[in-house]
């Protein structure tokens, strides 16, 4: 499945989620329990997105005072996990250094961690294994409107930061991805970039394991980054790099993500 941006809620851009919203207001137990993937989300914030501004900058100034710097998405109950993660995007990339990787069950595997770094790093999977980890259920809303409960489990980017010496004030984290998206002159290699304080967030994981299983190839394999207070095409994966930075302006076409380089919102708050 590919986005196109003509598809796109036409709010996205400004959306500010009921969860989000209703987050900040201090009333998430009034809203209404959540399980499995379902479709028909396209409307749930039309209100209050027709009246938030559209200026990207100013949206993501609102959502940061609203969310705070460490609210946490919520989390679900094992019960609520009713179906798979509904692959989406790349699912089987055919990336010749990818293919390779799989040949090879991923023993291979180095996530590179550069950029304003005291330590670059080059992390074997096992080495990423053995930090501390996380698992958390979380709920997946993707732009086209659909979203799934999932159990995801990795280790937190705010350790492997540290391990690397990432300079303190430095403002924005890059993915580079193994898997190229789009055909003829479209096609290019995904990314994504967040900032420090989406970086820095207790639920945002570099993840290797879904539903009690390793990460499967179609959900991004062997690694995917989980930001669990954005949308779906945030989350980066077949993650080859870390890059600390704080310029956007090298990679892909300069917007901050393979999407972004297509019209949508680098901040995708929800
Ligand atoms: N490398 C890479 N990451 C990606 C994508 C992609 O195509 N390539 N698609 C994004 C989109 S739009 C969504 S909704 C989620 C889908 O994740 P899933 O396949 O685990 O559901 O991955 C995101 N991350
Ligand atoms: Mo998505």
């Amino acid at each position: 499945m590919t986005h196109n941006p003509k598809h796109d809620p036409n709010g996205r851009s400004v959306r500010l989620g009921r969860r989000g919203f209703l987050r900040g207001a201090g009333l998430v137990a009034a809203t209404a329990p959540l399980a499995g993937c379902f479709d028909g989300l396209g409307d749930r914030d039309g209100t209050i997105r027709n009246v938030m501004e559209t200026a990207n900058s100013l949206t993501y100034r609102v959502q940061r005072m609203l969310l705070g710097m460490d609210d946490l998405a919520r989390e679900y109950s094992e019960s609520e996990i009713r179906q798979p993660q509904r692959p989406n995007g790349s699912t089987d990339p055919r990336d010749p250094d990818y293919l390779a990787l799989v040949a090879s069950n991923f023993s291979p595997y180095r996530l590179e961690v550069k950029g304003a770094v005291g330590r670059p790093l080059s992390l074997s999977l096992g080495e990423l294994r053995a930090m501390p980890a996380r698992t958390q259920i979380t709920r997946h809303d993707c732009v086209e409107g659909w979203s799934c409960i999932a159990k995801w489990t990795g280790v937190p980017l705010s350790h492997v930061l540290d391990e690397a010496g990432a300079r303190a004030d430095a403002r924005f984290v890059v993915f580079e991805c193994f898997d190229t998206l789009g055909g003829g002159a479209g096609a290019a290699k995904y990314y994504e970039s967040i900032d420090m304080r989406d970086a820095r967030h207790p639920q945002t994981i570099l993840a290797y394991g879904l539903n009690d299983q390793g990460l499967p190839v179609s959900n991004g394999a062997p690694l995917r980054v989980r930001i669990e207070r954005q949308l779906g095409y945030k989350m980066a994966k077949y993650i080859r790099s870390i890059t600390v930075t704080d310029d956007l302006s090298g990679f892909g076409g300069g917007a901050g993500g393979y999407w972004e380089d297509r019209g949508y919102e680098w901040f995708a708050g929800i």
